[in-house]
């Protein structure tokens, strides 16, 4: 019996099929999207798209290098700053993919990618399109992220409120602006879920222990909980609480 590409057994097929098949199944193991990473890193961008897209993916494990110190040491971990790793990213940041030999770093260019090549509504269907996806991406990394990111650590240090308050003050300029946007179709691009929710909501949930900002932008906030009520997100939020801290 023979296991075709998609799974399926085909008890027809000689055994020289057998063969041939199973080497084209090597090929596409081999080829298949590889995301270095964790789920408690911006590679959770890049996981979650690829289940959106159906793309199918593996995820190799590297961790921080600052998050080492919290494991055992008797578990070999490829991290951050592994030569084997920076041999990928001189940069020394997760994630990075492997997608039949393109190595890419850098999150929102990575979902940027997935969604050209594999298409579909998660993607442009026009030029137009497309730059509003990328408008929303760099805005999201330019605007907001350093703030957001900001509001996520000062409220796990559990410390004085300071940075925090002013990224929040920074933050509080720049939500309604994507609240306005997101008034109408309740996305940001083309009236549908897109590859610009994901990478901007991705960065805004950073910002959800202020929740005064949600409050007052309430289509931020509705349309934030829609995209995290999404299957994908839900499965990989799971999974991502299972992983150590
Ligand atoms: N702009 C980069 C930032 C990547 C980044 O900062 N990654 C963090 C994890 S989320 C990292 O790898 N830090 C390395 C370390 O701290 O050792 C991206 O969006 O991919």
């Amino acid at each position: 019996m023979v296991v075709d590409s998609t799974g399926a057994v085909n008890p027809c097929q000689s055994g020289l099929a057998l063969v041939a098949t199973e080497a084209q199944l090597r090929r596409q193991e081999i080829n298949m999207l590889k995301i270095h990473g964790t789920y408690r890193s911006r590679a959770f961008r890049n996981i979650w798209l690829a289940k959106e897209l159906g793309v199918p993916y593996e995820i190799v494990p590297v961790i921080q290098a600052y998050r080492l110190a919290a494991r055992a040491p008797d578990i070999p971990t490829m991290n951050t700053r592994s030569p084997e790793f920076q041999r990928l990213n001189p940069a020394g940041q997760i994630p990075v993919i492997d997608d039949g030999g393109l190595i890419l770093s850098e999150s929102l260019a990575i979902n940027l990618y997935l969604a050209r090549k594999h298409g579909g509504p998660l993607a442009g269907e026009t030029l137009a399109e497309e730059a509003q996806i990328l408008r929303w991406s760099f805005w999201a990394a330019t605007e907001i992220e350093a703030a957001a990111l900001a509001v996520l650590i000062q409220s796990e240090a559990d410390e004085d409120a300071g940075p925090a308050l002013n990224a929040e003050a920074t933050l509080r300029d720049k939500f309604p602006v994507l609240n306005q946007a997101l008034s109408g179709s309740g996305w940001l691009v083309g009236g549908r879920f897109t590859v610009a929710d994901l990478n901007v909501a991705e960065i805004v949930r950073y910002a959800v222990p202020a929740l005064g900002l949600f409050n007052d932008n309430p289509a931020v906030k509705a349309w934030l909980a829609a995209c995290q009520a999404r299957p994908a997100f839900q499965e990989l939020w799971a999974k991502r609480a299972q992983e150590p801290t």
